[in-house]
């Protein structure tokens, strides 16, 4: 073999780094803006962005990210390969996505006051999966709250991996009061004998006592697992109790009252956090998607403001305003009024299903959705309950006086479900409200400013 000193190399050509036909073509794609690349998709993102901006949105799972968190979201992250952890990757090139990782990974745990977070769950759904592929083996029993009286499809329904997996069983609310009776809790509890217990609803709108969930797990020997996914944000600022010195097992999205990008989070006590970033990955997922954890960390460093409290705060006032003035137009909702975000309006007094009350609302540029109420005896598709949340109009700047007027439409698109013309009426005031309170500037999400 030569010495390598005496191989000849091929002399750099002089048109290095210019390039032409395709190549030019493939660089220059890098550019073009989606206008002129997709004008399908760019007019539906214009078409979406109106609809954010005109319709009042009262989806108790949904809100609206920051600027600062879409334009982290839409960065070149998206291009990053990360498999691994912060400093263990399986990738070269990876340091800043360590620094977006490690940003978003202190301060989850500075926010809720975790000694571990795991910020890789692309959903919550995944967040939870990592919390049972930890710890439980298939067939193992998990007590949760039944899907029609507020639990998740993840927390044990036969429909979802977490009710084909495991063996689940399921308490409820009380008939009576709308809240959870843990008498019944632990009844339950002591017959079933789970390995592990979850808590943390999509559809229960008052405050969830998390030391009596871990005085049952602690008395049948079970894990107890927080699912916050609805109440992350009033947790983060302490207007509603942690689930954190209870529950060894906390996870999240990062989307709802949080405001963050679309996604999940674990967190978990120090002795269980290899358990989880091993579930995480490679047990449950391959490559984290790196841009939305810098979202994700920006969504984080929003929530440790004081700004973020005091919304916190307006969001749980709101809610409470707009219940007020349903329960004066003589609305029922279950357990008779809210502790945090969300409403559940039962509208079996009413004789309209939650799917024609959704359509009515929608009608009058009201976005909610139908959903089941405790002893419901309709199919899901159907329902007889309105779920109703606060955190996208207080994120447009709402207040109580809105609320009032918000509960007035709602009681008058309802007053008559079939009558179209009504709901015409007053779509033209949810309108002029939604004119008033402006979200997103029209594409500043597309065509936002360099
Ligand atoms: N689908 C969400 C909700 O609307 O509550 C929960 O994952």
């Amino acid at each position: 073999m030569k010495n390598p000193q005496e191989i000849p190399t091929a002399p750099m050509p002089l048109d290095a780094g210019r390039s032409e036909g395709h190549q030019t073509a493939a660089r220059e794609a890098l550019h073009r803006p989606l206008s002129a690349v997709d004008p399908d998709v760019a007019e539906a993102i214009d078409r979406e962005v109106a609809r954010e901006e005109e319709q009042l949105i009262l989806i108790a799972s949904e809100n609206y990210a920051s600027r600062a968190v879409l334009e982290a979201q839409g960065s070149v992250f998206t291009n990053k390969y990360a498999e691994g952890y912060p400093g263990r990757r399986y990738y070269g090139g990876c340091e800043f996505a360590d620094r977006v990782e490690s940003l978003a990974v202190e301060r989850a745990k500075a926010i809720f006051g975790a000694e571990h977070a795991n910020v890789q769950p692309h959903s919550g759904s995944q967040a939870n999966m990592a919390v049972y592929y930890a710890v439980l083996k298939p067939g193992d029993r998990i007590l949760s709250m039944d899907l029609s009286h507020g639990g998740h499809l993840t927390h044990g329904s036969p429909v979802s991996f977490s009710g084909t997996l495991y063996q689940a069983h399921f308490y409820g609310v009380d008939r009576q009061t709308g809240r959870i009776d843990f008498n019944r809790v632990e009844e339950i509890a002591k017959a079933c004998l789970p390995k592990l217990i979850v808590t943390g609803y999509s559809a229960y709108p008052r405050t969830i006592d998390f030391a009596a969930f871990r005085a049952v797990a602690d008395r049948v020997g079970a894990h107890l697992m927080a699912d916050i996914a609805h109440i992350a944000g009033m947790v983060a600022v302490g207007i509603h109790p942690s689930p954190i010195p209870h529950a060894g097992f906390v996870t999240t999205t990062t989307h709802k009252t949080l405001r963050g990008p679309r996604g999940g989070m674990v967190l978990c006590r120090k002795e269980h956090a290899k358990a989880i970033d091993k579930a995480v990955f490679p047990g449950l997922q391959g490559g984290p998607l790196v841009h939305v954890i810098a979202a994700k960390a920006v969504a984080f460093k929003e929530a440790l403001t004081p700004e973020f409290a005091k919304y916190q705060a307006q969001i749980v006032a709101n809610a409470k305003a707009l219940a007020e003035g349903l329960l004066s137009r003589g609305f029922t909702l279950l357990s008779g009024g809210t502790d945090n975000h969300l409403i559940l309006m039962d509208l079996r007094d009413k004789g309209m299903t939650g799917k024609e009350a959704e359509e009515a609302l929608e009608r009058a540029g009201i976005a909610a959705n139908k959903n089941t109420v405790p002893f419901e005896e309709r199919p899901p598709s159907i329902a007889s309950g309105i779920r109703l949340g606060t955190p996208i109009l207080t994120t447009r700047g709402m207040r109580e006086a809105e609320m009032e007027l918000v509960a007035g439409y709602i009681a008058r698109a309802l007053e008559r479900p079939a009558d179209t013309e009504l709901q015409a009426k007053v779509r033209d005031e949810v309108l002029a409200l939604c004119r008033a309170f402006p979200a997103y500037r029209s594409g500043i999400i597309r065509d936002r400013d360099p």
